[in-house]
């Protein structure tokens, strides 16, 4: 099981992540399980910009971590996201917060992912979401 982390602070923010929640669910070999509660969080990262929305979903899915991670930078340019500055304002952001038990540290891919710890939003998420063996 993944979780993974959205968020959208520009133009019609609930219709991104509702078209996010459709999309990771029409995944290859895919199941979306659950879904926390939609928060509005104020930004971090110091810039000038307006307030999220974030989300953490719960996905079952035989994609390995890199092929998730591709699937979910095509979801974000469906959704109209172009790249601009590190923390910048986005219509569409798709993290992947953990991917199981798996830890990975590749160029381009770290799992967990590593702000998790600084992300409250995320945390409530995931204790909305996981399930406590
Ligand atoms: N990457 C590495 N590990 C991962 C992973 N576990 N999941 C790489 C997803 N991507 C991962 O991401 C940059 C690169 O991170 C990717 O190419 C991928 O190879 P990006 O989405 O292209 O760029 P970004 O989102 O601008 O950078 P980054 O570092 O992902 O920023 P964040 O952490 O996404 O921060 N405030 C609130 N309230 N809520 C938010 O959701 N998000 C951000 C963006 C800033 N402020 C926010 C929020
Ligand atoms: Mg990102």
């Amino acid at each position: 099981m993944a979780a993974i982390a959205l968020g959208s602070n520009l133009g019609d923010r609930a219709a991104h992540l509702a078209a996010a929640r459709r999309a990771l669910a029409a995944l290859p070999g895919t199941r979306l399980l659950r879904t926390s509660t939609v928060e509005e969080t104020a930004p971090l990262g110091g810039l000038d910009q307006p307030a999220y929305l974030n989300q953490v979903a719960l996905v079952e899915t035989s994609l390995e971590p890199r092929a998730l991670l591709e699937a979910c930078q095509a979801i974000e340019r469906a959704e109209g996201r172009t790249r601009g500055a590190r923390w910048a304002s986005r219509s569409l952001d798709l993290d992947i917060i953990r991917y199981g038990r798996r830890m990975v540290a590749e160029p381009g891919l770290t799992i967990p992912h590593p702000e998790l710890p600084n992300r409250d939003f995320w945390q409530r998420g995931l204790a909305e979401i996981e399930t406590h063996e």
